[in-house]
């Protein structure tokens, strides 16, 4: 049975109007930091974990069950699709994303053909369809953003200063604008399927995009999400459009045509508001470094980040990024008690 998710306050402050409640979720909820995902999750690769429809969708109820936030995060990765079409990348244990072969030339784009979810990654919307029929909050799809994903096809792996991605980008635009265009394709596709198979909300994950300039982000990055976000618009379901480092981006970021706009630790609610406009619907923004202190420096945190808030209703409580492995999950607990206790006293 599906849930009836009209009375979501995720899905209320999505869509502007007033939730009962200030919602929370976190990203990176499902996973390292959860005794019960270790337990489960066994060795190696997560893409063997991703590609197994039960055991993804208990790892995607895990952090649903044990906080009560107000949305759950499809068990999956921004690579997966790349790696679903064959292109040669892994998720290696401690590091991430790792290619076999990066790309260095044009040559390389034959290995980034279109992608047909329904063939190529039908586990993840097996995963999907499971989930809509245990969950009773929404179900956020999720893809990567084409500049954060190239960044892991061009470099080959995790990197410090993207060197190799922001050289590419001014040597060889045109080849820069065919790997973000077909990447952006892929986005969509994979967007559309999840949402196709039940998903409530989607989020693009541009992660990387706080290491560009003003000027790069809109010169060579900000198309290729625009037109996700235009595909995606049809589907009816909240778009989300996230980043760290963007304080400088947001307006830019903003105009790539999300719903809502994720906001990072370093600007402040109320500043974010000032750049977006009052009527701008924002998630964020606890550091996540902050939630290995002790619960009681966390709870004072998390009560200065709702009175930055300054009594705005759309307003999605989150952390400015992922859960860090190193997290106790009673601190987590906690954060949402208060979010779901506190976060709406003030409220104008
Ligand atoms: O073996 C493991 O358990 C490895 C850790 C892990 C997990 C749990 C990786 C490797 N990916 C994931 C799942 C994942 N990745 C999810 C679903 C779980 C959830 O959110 O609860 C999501 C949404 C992602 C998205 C993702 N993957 C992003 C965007 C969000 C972010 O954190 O910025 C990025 C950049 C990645 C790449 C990636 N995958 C894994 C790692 C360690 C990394 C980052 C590597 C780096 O620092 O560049």
């Amino acid at each position: 049975m599906t849930a009836d998710l009209t009375e979501s306050a995720f899905l209320a402050v999505c869509r502007g109007e007033r939730p009962t409640h200030v919602p929370v979720w976190f990203m990176r909820q499902a996973g390292r930091s959860l005794p019960e995902y270790r337990e489960i999750r066994g060795p190696g690769s997560i893409n063997h974990a991703i590609a197994n429809p039960d055991l993804a969708t208990e790892i995607t109820l895990q952090p649903v069950r044990r906080y009560g936030v107000d949305a759950a995060i499809l068990f999956s990765d921004i690579v997966t699709p790349v790696h679903a079409i064959g292109f040669g990348i892994d998720i290696k244990p401690g590091v991430g994303p790792v290619a076999e072969k990066p790309i260095r030339s044009a040559e390389d784009l034959s290995r980034l053909r279109v992608l047909d979810p329904d063939v190529d990654m039908p586990y993840v919307l097996e995963t999907v369809r499971n989930l809509v029929t245990e969950l009773d909050v929404p179900l956020i799809g999720f893809a990567g953003a084409p500049f954060t994903v190239a960044s892991y096809l061009i470099e080959g792996g995790p990197s410090k200063n993207k060197a190799l991605t922001k050289s590419m980008m001014l040597n060889e635009p045109a080849l820069f604008a065919e790997i973000l265009d077909r990447l952006a394709d892929m986005a969509i596709a994979s967007l559309t399927s999840q949402v196709q198979a039940g998903a409530s909300a989607v989020q693009l994950f541009d992660s990387w995009a706080g290491c560009l300039s003003p000027h790069l982000y809109e010169s060579h990055v900000l198309s290729a999400s625009q037109k996700i976000f235009e595909a995606v618009a049809s589907l009816g379901v909240p778009r989300i459009h996230f980043g760290i480092n963007t304080g400088e981006l947001l307006p830019l970021m903003r105009s790539a045509g999300a719903d809502v706009v994720g906001v990072d630790w370093l600007v402040p609610l109320d500043v974010a508001r000032a750049r977006l406009g009052a009527e701008s619907i924002l998630q964020g923004n606890l550091d996540p470094v902050l939630c290995l202190a002790e619960v009681p420096q966390v709870e004072a945190e998390v009560r200065r980040i709702i009175a930055s808030n300054d009594g705005n209703d759309r307003w999605i409580f989150n952390l400015g990024h992922g859960v860090l492995p190193e997290t106790n999950p009673e601190v987590l607990e906690r954060v949402v008690d208060v979010v779901h206790a506190e976060g709406h006293l003030a409220w104008a």
